[in-house]
């Protein structure tokens, strides 16, 4: 079990320098500690920020640091427990200093995530809102942000809780015909029952469906541009990356190594890679480089493959120009030269035409890899649901209620349908966390920083 007796301290701010650093202080004696850290015998006052100086034992006679303490007295309070906030200059040697003086005074060095532990200990927020916490601090896309501030807000809790709500009315409902089983189904008909299973299956579905595409925005996608020395993937590379990172020649062969660069496309974090053409390598370097290419195309969520339009086709051209070929975007590339060859039949759905020079068929590109990395139209609205562990739950709880129906509709006993009934309950209430093991915890606290 995890202990929440003692006081917990870190650093809140992130490593480096700033005008302002925060030493967070949470548990019984944080509000004391301060107190002795400033010497202060008068009380401070809840949500009021006040200065104080810092005085290093070591020195008497000089200040560590003026700080800016607000005490967030338990419940009403991040952690559900007495907080402390120490604003100071953000100097790492001043905060280390600081937090060092706290530990002298009692305290002890947090753990990742303990703060938001604690507050889920507490009941400030449920498994769903401590998890979102760590996704929003990790956004990299505002689209990112904005899904995980909807989670921190409670839209997803609220939306479980819904659908647990009415598997848990039309148990207890089942229940009672069970325990008057003179009466039948009295407190609700078969039809009844059947068509609540679903409304609830139908409403874990639609969960299931966006979280395919709410993952996708929470952890982004790898893509990598393929194709022959020569085709354009730099040039294409640059245009998608809006900078010029990547080295354009016409010599063949001068990307050698894996260049990448994040971007965001419709709010999906996208790491696109530059790599070597695929060829008959020139020298040791280059068939490295050819190797690495390789390998990043193994590991990628997606392919894009350039073609150039300007020189004749390659085997390896064809085969992606096949529409029946491999999955993925092809771009043919050079749209404002004469064109070398003509688009086999069928493949023209496949293919985006592209000049850099002119700007023509970027954001058709960029619309393609989107669609095909989410498998729809992009939407504005984040989806309720993109964390992994929620999204196998969800799926856990519709194949229970799956089988819940099967039972009912074959005119199997009432019980085994509620054992069903349960099953996808127990699914649900572990995404919010109400039956949430350490381990499970142990697990998700411990990929926050320290300090959160
Ligand atoms: N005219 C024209 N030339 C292009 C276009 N895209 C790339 N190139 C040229 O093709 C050559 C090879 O481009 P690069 O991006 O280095 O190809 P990579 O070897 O596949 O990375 C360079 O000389 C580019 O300037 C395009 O859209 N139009
Ligand atoms: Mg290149």
């Amino acid at each position: 079990m995890f202990s929440t007796t003692d006081t917990i301290v870190a650093i809140a701010t992130p490593a480096g320098r700033g005008g302002v650093g925060i030493v967070r202080l949470s548990g019984p004696e944080a509000a004391a500690i301060a107190s002795r850290l400033t010497r202060r015998t008068t009380a401070f006052v809840p949500r009021r920020a006040t200065l104080a100086t810092l005085h290093d034992p070591s020195a008497p006679a000089s200040a560590l640091d003026h700080v800016v303490v607000t005490w967030f007295k338990g419940p009403a309070s991040y952690t559900g427990e007495d907080v402390i906030e120490l604003g100071a200059h953000g100097s790492p040697v001043v905060l280390e200093a600081i937090v060092r003086r706290a530990m002298d005074e009692g305290a002890r060095l947090a753990e990742p995530g303990e703060f938001t532990l604690r507050a889920y200990l507490h009941g400030r927020v449920d498994l769903i809102q401590a998890e979102a916490v760590a996704d929003l601090i990790d956004a990299v896309t505002p689209l990112q942000a904005r899904a995980a501030a909807d989670q921190l807000d409670g839209t997803l809790t609220r939306t479980i809780a819904a659908i647990d709500a009415d598997l848990f009315d039309l148990a207890a409902r089942l229940e009672a015909s069970l325990d008057f089983p003179e009466e039948g189904f009295h407190f609700i008909t078969r039809d009844d029952a059947v068509a609540a299973l679903d409304s609830v299956w139908s409403r874990l579905e639609r969960l299931a469906r966006d979280g395919r595409r709410g993952r996708m925005i929470r952890e982004g996608a790898t893509v990598v541009i393929a194709g022959r020395p020569n085709a354009g993937k730099s040039t294409l590379f640059n245009a998608l990356a809006g900078v010029d990172r990547a080295i354009v020649t016409d010599v063949p062969g001068t990307t050698r190594d894996l260049l990448t660069e994040r971007i965001d496309l419709d709010g999906i974090a996208v790491t696109i890679v530059d790599t070597a053409g695929l060829r008959e390598a020139g020298d040791a370097i280059e068939a490295e480089g050819v190797r690495r290419a390789r390998d990043a195309q193994a590991a990628a969520r997606l392919v894009v493959f350039v073609i150039d339009g300007s020189t004749a086709l390659s085997d390896d051209d064809r085969a992606w120009l096949d529409p029946q070929g491999p999955h993925g975007v092809v771009v043919v590339s050079k749209a404002d030269l004469t064109a070398a060859w003509t688009p086999p039949a069928g493949s023209e759905s496949r293919t985006v035409r592209v000049s850099v020079s002119s700007g023509e068929g970027i954001d058709a590109v960029r619309r393609r890899i989107v669609g095909l990395l989410t498998g729809e139209a992009p939407r504005t609205d984040p989806p309720a649901i993109s964390n992994v562990r929620h999204l196998a739950l969800v799926d856990d709880a519709r194949v229970a209620i799956e089988r819940a129906s099967l039972a009912l509709a074959d005119g199997s006993t009432e019980e085994l349908v509620l054992a069903e009934m349960e099953a996808a309950r127990t699914a649900l209430e572990a995404i919010v966390g109400r039956r949430a093991p350490d381990d499970l915890l142990r697990h998700i606290f411990g990929k926050f920083c320290v300090g959160k």
